[in-house]
């Protein structure tokens, strides 16, 4: 396999002004016919125009109406070349042949439960038809589609559709006209048994655009929250950037078969069935969350990604950092903000910092690839949220450039990132560059972010001088090696500070020394609480001057960087936080660092054979938080939810799984036997008394029962697991009713078995469902639960060949450590099986998989073993794809 760098880009040699798609659809073979209008970058230059081609069978080529012969051209597996193309402008006519229902891999044209449908980012375009098939290459479609029209009445491309027709032997076509230029990775195509749900939306300059949301017939009435979800979209984007729909309609289709959550072609979204359809009775508040986020984000893509694209794959956090920074915003404004950053900062922890840390750690913009696919593996699971670590460290970054110019600074940067760049491919250094132009900000070495890889460390200490009135803040960082960057340079970290006086109220700031001078950091004369110091170096020292009594630090407020921080604060310092903090992200932050703090320590104790004893006064903090009647109740929920055993062990000098998972049982039952009455008091007053509503106070309400049912569950006491049965059979929602299962299906024995099985004879019909099911049995810490994932396998409901089947039974089995890190190695025999299966269907999707393995080094040498075992098995099986040959042999190297 070839790797390719980034520093090897170079212009293309030609681009492509008009595109002209004719496909003629069939049960056994598509064919494809293009007519590329073709110029030279350089007038009067002559060379070789290079083709993608994969998976094609040729049938013609036409240069400028002539049909050239073999001998014209080259044809590999993988490109066709035309050694010596007519100079100037000419047209390229192709003929192919492609074989959609044998797709099993996604890419390109492939068929899902009757339907034809796309996916073509990032490199899926050359499945269908010979291209340059890279994102600076943009022009302007027209889709002419013939199919059956008894089998595909539905007829869908980019654009607006501009004629449609029958045809003769109970044929019918559509053509379809997209007005603006786009890359390949951005084309559509949808036919099949169809029908929407529309909409109106009236854009602020009061242009209508009719919105159409596309399922199977019977999946019409579980379209309502996503619809709900496009309008608000489109209204938040007018709203806080200024952005408008540009055309007159937007489609969305849903297809249960999609490797990942959703793509955002052009006015025509395709998405994974799962991050569309929901209803009270079927979906999780979880799942309303999801939905809500992933059409934003989809359609945020719009201007960040379709409108401004990507110059070259190494780009792609130009378009998804920013994408996921206005998703998560937007997100935030619909709920409450400190929860979906909660939300955020965890799987930047769970996923982000591991990979950071391990030997596929990369650079926010890579240097190299074998295959751009994986930089897009992530974690899906039953909600089938994505967490893509290049997207969520790049939306990190995103958001530091916000915290750095504040709104208004931060809008005047994107206003001019679009008045340079519509209609064009760019890079990072082009957002960058608009942001400092707009501010005449100087951003130092701002940049590096792009390049450097790791999870930079920030140590602060600080001091308190009573007779200057100065306290002082010094920082210091570190950021470790990663493969290929033995040495790092010092990174530009925004720290959001303030000071809390000894009653827990914030410090008026009125200036800081830093570098020998005095800097005023109050606004017109007003005092602010919150200060944001730039550590730019190595060693930096910040002293807040007339601070009149010793404070305790609220540091990184809001996690204004994406960084370790390692301060000197005292547990009583952390107490005093939890319970004041008025940046309420930091107080859930002390919390959790509490609860890190105490985890590890009592690990050590579980190792060494010591008896566990859980601190009194943690448990007296978390009755505190659960007794606040201040508090939003979804962020009661979240403080009281200890840090997931993923990320303790990724703290670990050797990941201990059984230990780790022996101390948070621990600490769990503990918990809920101390603070039983107000677990009780919270499930019996939070029970639901009216209808099923998405808003904040429900989901949050919902949140904190199920939270305190599932600490209830775990005491395995009659009385509490009759109250969870009680709670399965009374809820009017999956939201309750999944808790409640969830509760009930960590402890094996009747009440488990019982309800697993009622809840599948339910919901036997119900394939989104069904998936929770399986997830749910799968991912259970249940001891030896590899046997019966086998056996869940072997269930009619099981299919190898759709990804979100996939992702709930093996990719869940995966989030158990004490079951995939088995001891006898079985978890990863299992793991190391389907892999092997899977390339041969989907390697995108066996790609995701492996990548469980990465981190194998992190375990005791028993462990390292038996992984690396199964990593060298995978690595000598025949025909393996380039997605997983690349992560398997950067684990292993
Ligand atoms: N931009 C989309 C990426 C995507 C994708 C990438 C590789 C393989 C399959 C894929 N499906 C969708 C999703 C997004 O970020 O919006
Ligand atoms: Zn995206």
């Amino acid at each position: 396999p070839k790797e390719i760098f980034l520093k090897d880009y170079k212009l293309p040699d030609y681009y492509f002004d008009t595109v002209d798609l004719n496909f003629s659809l069939g049960e056994e073979k598509t064919i494809v016919a293009s007519k590329i209008t073709v110029y030279p970058r350089v007038e009067g230059s002559s060379f070789p125009l290079v083709l993608d081609g994969e998976d094609l069978k040729l049938l013609s080529i036409t240069v400028d109406g002539k049909e050239l012969k073999e001998g014209d051209y080259c044809l590999d597996s993988r490109h066709l070349t035309l050694p010596l193309p007519p100079s100037g402008t000419f047209t390229l006519e192709i003929v192919n042949e492609i074989y959609p229902q044998k797709n099993t891999s996604l890419e390109g044209l492939y068929m899902s439960s009757m339907c034809f449908c796309t996916q073509c980012e990032a490199q899926g375009f050359r499945k269908i038809t010979f291209y340059q098939d890279r994102p600076d290459i943009m022009a302007k479609y027209t889709c002419r589609i013939e199919a059956d029209k008894s089998s595909y009445p539905v007829l869908l491309s980019n654009g607006n559709l501009k004629e449609k027709g029958h045809l003769e032997g109970d044929r019918h076509y559509a053509l379809w006209e997209d007005p603006f230029k786009k890359p390949c990775y951005l084309f559509a195509l949808v036919a099949g048994p169809l029908e929407s749900r529309d909409d109106i939306f009236v854009t602020r300059s009061a242009r209508k655009v009719s919105l159409r949301i596309w399922t199977p017939a019977q999946d019409v009435p579980k379209t309502a929250h996503a619809m709900y979800s496009l309008k608000e979209a489109m209204k938040w984007d007018e709203d806080v950037f200024g952005l408008e729909y540009d055309l007159d309609l937007f489609n969305i289709v849903a297809v249960p078969d999609f490797n990942m959550g959703a793509m955002e072609n052009k006015s025509l979204n395709i998405f994974n069935s799962g991050c569309v359809l929901a209803s009270p009775e079927t979906a999780t508040d979880g799942d309303y969350a999801a939905i809500l986020g992933v059409i934003g984000h989809e359609y945020f893509h719009n201007w960040t990604g379709n409108r401004v694209t990507c110059r070259d794959w190494f780009q792609l956090s130009l378009k998804e950092g920013l994408t996921v920074f206005r998703d998560q915003e937007f997100s935030s404004d619909m709920g409450s903000r400190t929860v979906k950053r909660i939300a955020d900062v965890s799987s930047l922890r769970n996923y982000q910092f591991p990979e950071d840390g391990g030997p596929m750690a990369h650079p926010v913009r890579p240097h190299s690839y074998i295959k751009m696919d994986n930089f897009y593996t992530g974690k899906i699971l039953s909600s089938l949220a994505l967490n893509v670590p290049v997207y969520e460290k790049g939306a990190e970054v995103v958001r530091m450039y916000k915290t750095l110019l504040g709104s208004q600074g931060f809008r005047k940067g994107m206003d001019l990132y679009f008045k340079r760049h519509d209609g064009q491919a760019v890079t990072c250094e082009d957002f960058f560059a608009a942001m400092r132009d707009a501010n005449n900000a100087d951003f130092a070495n701002f940049l590096i972010w792009y390049s450097q890889a790791g999870t930079p460390v920030v140590k602060v200490t600080s001091s308190y001088n009573a007779e200057a009135h100065t306290y002082s803040l010094k920082f210091s960082q570190e950021v470790p090696p990663t493969p290929g960057q033995p040495v790092k340079e010092p990174m530009f970290i925004p720290v959001a500070v303030g000071l809390l006086d000894s009653s827990g109220k914030d410090m008026p700031l009125s200036s800081v020394y830093h570098d020998g001078k005095l800097q005023s950091v109050e606004i017109s004369n007003h005092p602010v609480y919150t200060t944001v110091v730039q550590v730019t170096k190595k060693e930096e020292e910040f002293v807040f001057a007339d601070i009149f009594e010793q404070p305790t630090p609220s540091l990184l407020r809001g996690y204004s960087a994406p960084i370790r921080l390692e301060s000197n604060l005292s547990d009583s310092d952390l107490f005093f936080l939890l319970a004041h903090d008025s940046d309420e992200f930091n107080r859930w932050e002390a919390g959790q660092e509490l609860a890190r703090k105490l985890m590890l320590s009592m690990v050590a104790d579980f190792q060494q054979g010591k008896p566990l004893a859980l601190n009194p006064n943690f448990v007296h903090g978390l009755k505190c938080i659960l007794s606040d009647a201040s508090l939003d109740k979804e962020f009661i929920a979240k403080a009281i939810t200890l840090p997931s055993e993923s990320e303790i062990m990724d703290m670990m000098e050797v990941a201990d799984p059984d230990a780790v998972h022996s101390v948070r049982k621990f600490i769990r039952k503990e918990l809920a036997s101390q603070l039983k009455a107000e677990f009780l008091n919270m499930v019996l007053a939070n029970r639901s008394s009216e209808e099923y509503v998405f808003n904040h106070p429900n989901m949050a309400r919902r949140a904190l029962k199920n939270v305190a049912l599932a600490y209830l569950a775990s005491l395995e006491d009659p009385e509490t697991t009759e109250l969870a049965v009680h709670e399965y059979k009374t809820a009017t929602n999956m939201t309750e009713q999944f808790a409640a299962l969830a509760a009930l299906a960590q402890h094996p024995g009747k009440s488990r078995d019982d309800v697993l099985a009622d809840f599948y004879s339910k919901w036997q019909h119900d394939y989104l469902v069904v998936n929770k099911w399986f997830a749910l049995q799968a991912s259970s810490d249940i001891p030896s639960n590899v046997e019966n994932v086998r056996n869940l396998m072997k269930h009619p409901a099981f299919d190898l060949r759709n990804p979100n089947k996939v992702y709930c039974v093996i990719g869940a089995f995966c989030y158990s450590p004490v079951n995939f890190h088995a001891k006898d190695g079985s978890g990863y025999k299992f793991l190391g099986e389907m892999v092997v299966q899977l390339d041969k269907l989907n390697p995108q999707v066996a790609s995701g998989l492996v990548s469980s393995f990465s981190r194998w080094r992190r375990y005791d040498e028993n462990r390292q073993n038996l992984a690396k075992a199964q990593l060298e098995m995978i690595m000598s099986t025949n025909g393996l794809s380039e997605n997983v040959f690349e992560i398997a042999s950067k684990s292993l190297a």
